[in-house]
This record gives C-alpha cells, sequence and structure tokens, in this order.
C-alpha cells in the first residue's frame, strides 16, 4: 500500500509540523509510519492551523473539504506572512504552486484533491503500466488494461489536458520528482505513456526499497525520451546484422541440422554485447555465461567470439581429434551443449573474459553451476566488492517459469555465503515452449514472476525493437554495478521456425505462425526504420552486410581443415594437470606429527572469554585430549584435520549445506556460539596467522538440494587447488539434486573434459531411522561408475591410472583416519575426480570408530604406514592379524561401511576366529589388487558379501561381477560362489518399524557368522 502512504504524506507533513510546536511526542514518532489514528488532536490554541485527524480507513475523495480547506486556506495565509513559520515541504508546495500558477484563486480542497488524484494516476503507470506496453512484437498478446490507467478514472476529462496540475513535492524522482512540479495534464500523459507503455515494459514497485526505485525512476521518467547517436546505431546495426546472418548461415550450409536457432529473437545478440561493453565500463572483467539450447551457437560466435571455423567444423561433425596420445576427447557432446571461454575486446576499448560453461540437455540445470563458478572467481580474484565478476543466465520463457531450480538459484542470491553480487537475468521469451503455449505453461501473467520474490526489478520489452533490447540490457548492467543484486531482461520475441529447424510449428500454432510467416524480422525493421529516418545509408547498410557474409564464407572454407589444437579444459588455474590417459604418480597423504599436533590444539581449543555451550565446552574439551594423547580420535576431529591441514598447504576448503555448521548430527560443531554474546567463534578461521576468513569456508545453505550442489559444483571447477564439499542432509535427500549427479558429477569430464573434485558427503546406514533416513541410495552412484566389472586394468602402483578412468570415486568409509586420508587424497594428486562419501551416522560417536593420531602421520612403522607410506586405504584386511596364508579361515566376509562393525561384534560374541572380515571402503573403482589379495590369503574361504541394505540396493548388484571377475582371475570360482547376507528385496528402502529393524539386522549378522553354510535363495 505504498501509494496509500505516499498520498497521506501530504496530511502527515502538516500534522508533524502541529505536533512538533505543540511540543508532544513528535519526535518519538518521527521514523515510524504514518497512522492518523494514532494523533488524536484537540484543537489548541496558539499559531498556525490544527488538522482534523483522518483515519485512513475514512480517507475518501472528499477528506480535504470542510475543515481541512479552511486548514489549507490558513496555512497559507501563515506562510504568506513568513514562508518559514510552516514546513519546509509545505513551504515547496506554496512556492510551487503558487509561483506557477498566476490565475490560482488559492489553494483549495480540489485543488489537492486533483494534486492526489493526478498522483494516483502516476503510481498506477509506475505499477501498470507495464500492461499496456507494447511488448509482443506480433501483436497476438490480449491484456487487460488496468482501469487505473485510464484518466476518466480518476474523474479527468478532455478539458483537463492542457490544464497545469501540481505534481511535486514527495521526494521522489521521476515525474514525481520536486523540480518539475507543475505540469500539464496531457504533458504527464504524454511521458507516462512513452516511459511506461512503450517498447518497454517496467515492473519495479513490487521493490520496497525506496532509493532503488527512486533510481528507476531517473531512468525511467526522463524529461524526453532515450535515443542513440548515429554511431551507437551503426554498431547496434551492424551487431543484428552479425546476429540475423549467421543463423541464415547456417540454414543454407546446414539444412536440415538441429540448431536451435535465434530466428524471431536475434536482437539478443547486440543486446548482450551491448550489456557487455557497458558491464566492462562498469568494471566488470570476467563474464560467466549460462544458457541452453536456443541461440547458443550464435551466442558462442558472436558475443563470446568462438572462432567461427570451430563451429562450422563441430557443424560438420567435426573431426574427432586425432589420438596423438595428448588429446583426449572424453565421449564429447552435441554441439549446442559445449562451453568455451575467450578474451574479447569491448566497444570501450575494454577487456573483458567471457566463459560459457557447458551444459547438458536439462533446462536451467546449469544455473546454480553458472553462479558457483562465478563466486569462486571472485574469491580467487579477491573481488571483495564483487563488481569484476558476474554471471549472466539465459532463460527460455517456458523453462524460466516451470522449472524449480531457477528459483532455488535465485534464492541464493542474497545469502552472504552463495551472492555474487547479483546475476543478470536474460529471458528469451519466444511465447511458446516446444509445442506449448504460456497459458498450458505457467499460472503467472509473466514468465519472469518468479524473479519478483527476490524484489529484482523486471524489464519486459519488445524483441522486435533492438533499440529498446539495447536499452534495457543496459540499464540491467547499471542495475547490476549499483545495487549488486539481480535483475531480469525479458525479450519479448517469437520463434520463427519450429522448436528445432526440423519441426513444424503449424502443427500446433497455427494463427501464431500465418502471422509469424509474414512477419518483418527485427533487422528488416531496424534497417528500414533507420533509412527512413535518414540514420544511415542503403550502401552503408550493404557494405556491413557483405563484409559479414565474405567472413562467414572465409571460416567455412577455413572449418574443413580446421583441428582441434589444444586441450580447450585446461584454463589457467588448471596448468599441469593431468587428463586421465596421462599417468599422474599416487601421492601419499600423511601429515607431519608436529604439524598434525600444532593444528589440531588450534582447532580443539577456543578464546578464553568465549562462553561456549556447556555440551559444546565438554566436547572441545575431550577433543584436545585426543590431539595431546593421541588417541581416540573421533570422525569430526578427523575431518578438521583433513581440512586444517590442507589449509596449512594453502588450499581453500569450502563446505556447504544443510546445517552443516554444527552438523545434522551435533557432531561437526565447526562454528561455535557464544552463549551469552551470541558472538561466533570458528576454530578452523585461525589455522594460520591472519588467514582468510574465507580461505575456511563452512556455510550453512538454503534448504535446496539441486540448487545448492550445483553451486558448490561450479565454485569447484574453477580452481583445482580447493576442496570443495558439499553434504545432504540425510543421503536419501540428495535425490533432490539427482539431474546434477546424472548430467555434471558423474559425466561431466567424459562429456566435456571438465575435471571437479567435488566432495558430497551422503549420511548413509540402517539404524531404525525409517525408509527416507536410512539410504544415500548407494547402488545409483555405483550404478553410474564406468569402471568395466570384466576387466582388470592395470593395478601395478606405478602404472596404475585406474582411478584416472574411471569418472568418480564412492567410497564408505569406516575409520576416521581413512576419511582423513580420502579427503587430503583428493587434492594430493594431478587431476580431479568427483568423491561420492557414504558419510556415516552412528559411527560419529561409536566408541570402536577411533583412530589414533599415528594413522595420521607419516612416520615409516607407525600403523598407516605401508609399503608406500601412509595413504587412503581402498580395502582395510580384517584386524586380527592375520599372515599371508590363513587356510584354516573357513569363511571370508567383505562388506562396507558400518555394518563391518556390527559384524565384528556378532564374531566376538560367537567366537567366530575362523570368520575374516576384510572392508572395502573404496566401492569405485573396484580394489582387484587388494581383493585378490584377500583371495589368496583365504583359500578354503567361503565369499560372502555382507550388506545391511536389500539385495536390490547397496553394493550387491555393483560388487558382484566385480569380485566374480577377481575370483575368476584367482580361480576361486564363479559369481555363483558368492554368498548374498544382507536384507531381501524392497520397494522401501527400510522398515518403519523399529522392532522389524533390529530382527532383520540381527537376523542378517547373525547369518554371515553362521556355523552352517550360507544359501543364498536365489541361487538354490
Ligand atoms: C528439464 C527439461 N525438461 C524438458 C526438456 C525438453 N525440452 C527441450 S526444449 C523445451 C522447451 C523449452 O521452452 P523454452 O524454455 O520456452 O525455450 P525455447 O526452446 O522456446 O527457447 C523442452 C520442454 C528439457 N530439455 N529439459
Ligand atoms: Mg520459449
Amino acid at each position: 500500500m505504498a501509494w496509500i502512504r505516499a498520498g497521506s504524506c501530504l496530511a502527515k507533513l502538516a500534522i508533524r509540523r502541529t505536533l512538533l510546536q505543540s511540543g508532544s511526542y513528535a519526535t518519538r514518532t518521527r521514523n515510524r509510519c504514518f497512522q492518523t489514528t494514532v494523533f488524536k488532536s484537540k484543537p489548541e490554541s496558539g499559531p498556525g492551523p490544527v488538522p482534523r485527524s483522518v483515519p485512513l480507513s475514512r480517507l475518501s475523495d472528499s477528506f480535504l473539504d470542510g475543515t481541512s480547506s479552511v486548514y489549507l486556506e490558513e496555512l497559507q495565509r501563515t506562510w504568506e506572512t513568513d514562508p518559514n513559520s510552516v514546513d519546509e515541504s509545505w513551504n515547496n508546495f506554496f512556492k510551487n504552486f503558487v509561483g506557477h500558477v498566476a490565475s490560482s484563486p488559492g489553494i483549495s480542497g480540489q485543488t489537492i484533491q486533483e494534486s492526489m488524484k493526478l498522483l494516483l494516476l502516476v503510481r498506477a503507470y509506475q505499477f501498470h503500466g507495464h500492461m499496456k506496453a507494447k511488448l509482443d512484437p506480433l501483436g497476438l498478446e490480449q491484456r487487460e488494461i488496468p482501469a487505473d490507467l485510464d484518466p476518466e478514472f480518476y474523474g479527468f476529462n478532455e478539458s483537463d489536458l492542457d490544464r497545469e496540475f501540481f505534481l511535486g513535492v514527495w521526494r521522489m524522482s521521476g515525474f514525481l520528482s520536486e523540480n518539475r512540479p507543475v505540469q500539464t495534464l496531457r504533458a504527464i500523459l504524454t511521458r507516462l505513456e512513452q516511459a511506461y507503455c512503450g517498447s518497454i515494459g517496467f515492473e519495479y514497485m513490487h521493490i520496497a526499497n525506496r532509493d532503488k526505485c527512486n533510481w528507476l525512476r531517473d531512468k525511467i521518467e526522463t524529461p524526453s525520451p532515450m535515443a542513440y547517436d548515429s554511431q551507437r546505431r551503426q554498431v547496434i546495426l551492424s551487431r543484428l546484422i552479425w546476429g540475423t546472418q549467421f543463423e541464415n548461415f547456417l540454414a543454407t550450409k546446414w539444412t536440415a541440422a538441429k540448431r536451435f536457432g535465434l530466428e524471431g529473437g536475434e536482437t539478443l545478440i547486440p543486446g548482450m554485447k551491448e550489456m557487455f561493453d557497458r558491464s566492462a565500463d562498469l568494471g566488470v572483467e570476467n563474464i560467466v555465461i549460462g544458457m541452453s539450447h536456443r541461440g547458443r551457437l550464435n551466442v558462442l560466435g558472436n558475443v563470446v567470439r568462438k572462432p567461427l571455423r570451430q563451429i562450422f567444423n563441430e557443424f560438420s561433425g567435426g573431426t574427432k581429434p586425432i589420438d596423438d596420445g595428448e588429446l583426449y576427447t572424453g565421449t564429447g557432446d552435441v554441439k549446442y551443449h559445449l562451453g568455451t571461454s575467450y578474451d574479447r575486446a569491448t566497444r570501450g576499448g575494454k577487456h573483458i573474459h567471457l566463459s560459457l560453461v557447458a551444459n547438458p540437455s536439462h533446462l536451467e540445470a546449469v544455473d546454480p553451476v553458472v553462479i558457483g563458478k562465478t563466486r569462486a572467481k571472485q574469491y580467487y580474484s579477491n573481488d571483495v566488492n564483487r563488481t569484476k565478476n558476474m554471471g549472466i543466465l539465459i532463460h527460455g520463457d517456458g523453462s524460466f517459469a516451470g522449472q524449480g531450480v531457477v528459483y532455488e538459484t535465485l534464492h541464493m542470491s542474497g545469502l552472504p555465503n552463495y551472492t555474487t553480487g547479483g546475476t543478470i537475468h536474460i529471458v528469451v521469451n519466444n511465447q511458446v515452449a516446444f509445442t506449448t503455449d504460456p497459458k498450458s505453461g505457467r499460472s503467472s501473467q509473466y514468465c519472469t514472476d518468479v524473479a519478483k520474490a527476490l524484489e529484482a526489478p523486471i524489464f519486459h520489452v519488445n524483441g522486435d525493437d533492438v533499440e529498446a533490447v539495447v536499452h534495457t540490457c543496459e540499464l540491467a548492467a547499471e542495475w547490476r554495478q549499483t545495487f549488486h543484486s539481480d535483475v531480469v531482461v525479458d525479450i519479448t520475441c517469437y520463434r520463427r521456425f519450429g522448436h528445432n529447424e526440423i519441426d513444424e510449428p503449424f502443427f500446433t500454432q497455427p494463427k501464431m505462425y500465418k502471422v509469424i510467416k509474414k512477419h518483418p524480422s527485427a533487422l528488416e525493421i531496424y534497417q528500414k526504420q533507420l533509412l527512413e529516418t535518414g540514420q544511415v545509408k542503403k550502401e552503408d547498410i550493404d557494405r556491413i552486410q557483405n563484409k559479414v557474409l565474405s567472413i562467414l564464407n572465409d571460416e567455412f572454407v577455413a572449418s574443413k581443415d580446421y583441428v582441434t589444437q589444444r586441450r580447450d579444459w585446461l584454463s589457467n588455474y588448471w596448468e599441469g594437470f593431468k587428463s586421465p590417459e596421462q599417468l599422474s604418480r599416487i601421492r601419499n597423504t600423511g601429515v607431519q606429527h608436529e604439524i598434525l599436533k600444532n593444528v589440531g590444539k588450534t582447532i580443539t581449543t577456543l578464546p578464553e572469554n568465549f562462553n561456549p555451550h556447556r555440551a559444546v565446552k565438554k566436547i572441545f574439551a575431550d577433543r584436545l585430549k585426543m590431539i595431546e594423547t593421541g588417541e581416540g580420535v573421533d570422525w569430526a576431529v578427523a575431518e578438521s584435520l583433513a581440512f586444517a591441514t590442507l589449509l596449512v598447504e594453502g588450499n581453500h576448503v569450502r563446505l556447504s549445506g544443510q546445517d552443516v555448521e554444527r552438523g545434522t548430527f551435533s557432531h561437526r560443531h565447526s562454528v561455535i556460539h557464544d552463549q551469552e554474546t551470541g558472538e561466533r567463534y570458528c576454530p578452523l578461521d585461525h589455522v594460520m596467522k591472519n588467514q582468510n576468513q574465507e580461505m575456511f569456508t563452512v556455510s550453512n545453505s538454503s534448504l535446496s538440494e539441486f540448487g545448492v550442489l550445483g553451486f558448490e559444483l561450479g565454485y569447484s571447477m574453477e580452481n583445482p587447488n580447493s576442496l570443495v564439499l558439499w553434504e545432504a542432509q540425510f543421503g536419501d535427500f540428495s535425490n533432490g539434486a539427482q539431474v546434477m549427479f546424472d548430467q555434471f558429477l558423474s559425466s561431466g569430464e567424459a562429456k566435456w573434459l571438465r575435471q571437479t573434485g567435488l566432495v558430497v558427503l551422503l549420511p548413509h546406514g540402517y539404524d531404525g531411522q525409517g525408509p527416507e533416513h536410512s539410504s544415500a541410495r548407494l547402488e545409483r552412484f555405483l550404478q553410474m561408475s564406468d569402471d568395466n566389472p570384466f576387466v582388470i586394468p592395470e593395478m601395478e602402483p606405478t602404472l596404475r591410472t585406474q582411478i584416472q578412468t574411471c569418472n568418480w570415486q564412492v567410497v564408505n568409509v569406516t575409520t576416521p583416519a581413512n576419511y582423513f586420508h580420502v579427503l587430503r587424497r583428493q587434492l594430493h594428486r594431478e587431476f580431479r575426480k568427483p568423491l561420492i562419501v557414504m558419510s556415516p551416522k552412528n559411527l560419529l560417536r561409536h566408541k570402536e570408530c577411533k583412530s589414533n593420531l599415528s594413522e595420521f602421520d607419516d612416520a615409516e612403522g607407525h600403523p598407516g604406514y605401508d609399503k608406500q607410506g601412509t595413504r587412503f586405504k581402498r580395502l582395510i584386511k580384517d584386524q586380527n592379524g592375520h599372515s599371508d596364508l590363513e587356510e584354516g579361515i573357513r569363511r571370508l566376509v567383505l562388506c562396507s561401511g558400518k555394518v563391518y562393525y556390527e559384524l565384528d561384534e556378532q564374531r566376538k560374541s560367537a567366537d567366530g576366529k575362523d570368520v575374516a572380515i576384510c572392508r572395502v571402503e573404496q566401492l569405485c573403482p573396484f580394489p582387484y589388487d587388494l581383493i585378490q589379495r584377500e583371495l589368496k590369503r583365504y583359500p578354503n574361504a567361503e565369499i560372502v558379501w555382507c550388506q545391511e541394505e536389500p539385495m536390490n540396493m547397496g553394493a550387491y548388484a555393483y560388487i558382484a561381477p566385480r569380485l566374480a571377475t577377481a575370483m575368476k582371475a584367482t580361480e576361486r570360482g564363479t559369481i555363483q560362489d558368492i554368498k548374498y547376507v544382507g536384507r531381501a528385496p524392497s520397494a522401501a528402502t527400510a522398515t518403519g518399524f523399529h522392532g522389524v529393524h533390529v530382527k532383520e539386522h540381527s537376523e542378517l549378522v547373525q547369518k554371515a557368522m553362521q556355523p552352517e553354510a550360507i544359501i543364498t535363495p536365489c541361487l538354490t
């Protein structure tokens, strides 16, 4: 109800003055919202008139009649005697009004009433002018024009058009500014129509911040309409020619190829280019772009400036680079998904680096990835004001309105650890999504309405008006650099052809396409306009057209011999990193004892005057003891030690996810809250002197999986010298981010040659918490793993590239020390691979799940030290000190994760000394060498795979063929000889009945230890 507040402003000012004079509680109410009912005034003697209080509920057109008009007349008389005796605003009012309207019979109630009505009319244009704007190039859109945009609605008629009205003491910019207080109704309406109802529809009145609205009003409600000079027009024209010719050229050369052309929305190209130029002028040096199929090739060629010959080469099917041992190509992707990055000069003579992020078909999935990457760029370039690195997202109208990840991404924009200082969103709004009309595709009026939740201004613009497109694009850049928040440019255009070039649009949109068929292109419209106004000569246009065509032809010729020359995935930070076919040395991950002790102390000690919660105080005291005694190190301390040692080595560490600061299971306590002051303390911010506070970042995230995981993924891809982790609250919830796992994490390197060392922590384990808190769906990650189940790769330690050629790593680790090493291993190697961790819940406090500090260090003879030194153990052999050959062992139980501790306990109680239990800590890639070693160690043992998950879940389906391959190689039988112990197949991941859980669990551990041979039911 902002207008009511403004409307009541006049009366408020007068009242305030009265109250000031009467010395009442005016000072107390100075900053409060105006409520007339608060001030039940009684007539007082003394100077100045006394206003009549009018409750808002009774505020009507006639409220200034009667005593109020008397009041005004008195006020005017007082002012005439001494202008300073009235409130400053009334002084302004009388000065302006009386000064301008010589014939004014004086200030009457009617005058004020008209002023207020006019004010409402202006406000109506500011609110709803966009509803009348000419946004649809096809003119098909039928919108009801709001009644409050009609002057008659306020009682104005023809005869009022040339009367002057008072508009201005409202302390606002634009029409309501103080320097244009008196105007004729005609003048006001003309400018309102020009400003709000032309080719641009401005939506901004949902923004609560007055300064931001005033900033926009200043830009929108200019005294005269915006216009470009002829030099700018030539540049705009040339850019539009490039955008248009590019599509025409592709269409003639590859008539039947899918390219998802931009035809109908070509003004995007000059718009983007001008936006980037303006951004560069305002200090932007790096732009990260995310976009889907529509116009992507055009943007790649004309905006990012990927060499046209390379694009054309890829169009012709591309020549898969010759395998010279240097070029790794992966599986590749279709041409309109590929990313790239280039430096380009701007119109203003600056340089700007542009990267277009590779993306999958899944619309909008790339959004959070772009934002995460942008944020990482800001961190590494110390861009504390976030003005040098900016993200741009280009959306389709259907996907912007429909895909939930858009909202998840928008909602990160203001969060301290996720903000990038504003993203510019451009919607290529072609008014159709494949075959779906907007009326079937969204419930909101505009496809951009979701952005209103963020208070982002939204500029709707007619895509046929290239200058308007350019103007809104520039304005968006200015907004972003001024307010450091998101902004949306919604280019309303059309799609000249079908969804792709071989699609028939008439099947479903016959009326629309009849109009489109006859509709001139944006370029034709602009050329005509420039020629008619004499801005450009025909020869100039022909010259540009010919030049563009000849370059396109030359590039086409050159494309035939084009061969990819270099790995384009190696950006600066990745120099020296290895691709999968280049052997990378396996490194140790142990850390010097003194360093462990030193950082260990820091991360377990709180400042003296800090008042932690009692329980936290005890936790930290226990942690310090672990470091001092070197014994009983638990999971949380091991994790902190991994982070701290990586930080000391100069790496950036960032952990994000829901409630990760404390930890879902109250185990991490990485940020501690002073119980008296509420102050926060993060021990890992202090492992080095003068440590940059962002070098270690731990941050609770918004309650999103898709968005936040995508963000962290983008973040992790920027610089390899960082450990970036995302933790799901419970592993099961990660399926909300399934697209990220399927399309980016498991397959991104193969498709786009982009590496990431992102760590995903997924709490997993059957402890009776029901179907949604037990399983992280381990089976899904294993099913997506690409290590061949029937081929044992080279496993010799000095030649092993197994982990490099595999798409990711999936681990289910059982000791704090091994967790420490697997995290450190992520950075202590010359390549990067995603790491999926089935992380524990009850092992966080399990009395047996402890490690000694000696397992973390690299001292020879210590428990973690083996032939190569101290490293992550892919498999942990039986703990009973077995020799290389144990013929008396009757059963070898292979398992993974926390079930090990339960099996070990059962073995102890059943006195199962003739049973060996081995933990497969790394499931993928499969540790063939270590499994074979264990098979050889127990030549007579029955081979059992034991898991706590149902048979159709967990690791069984993944393990069985690989274990069988290892068994075949060691002559230990076939897949039939693998005994299964675990839960029966099930639709739900776990039972919801606690009693059933306990029964199932004791049955499975007992079965694994039973004296009789195990019979797997399905194999009998
Ligand atoms: C998540 C997802 N769902 C469905 C599709 C299939 N699809 C590809 S393009 C498209 C229409 C997109 O419409 P819009 O966002 O308006 O973009 P336009 O193609 O019109 O530029 C659809 C449904 C997809 N690629 N991704
Ligand atoms: Mg569309």
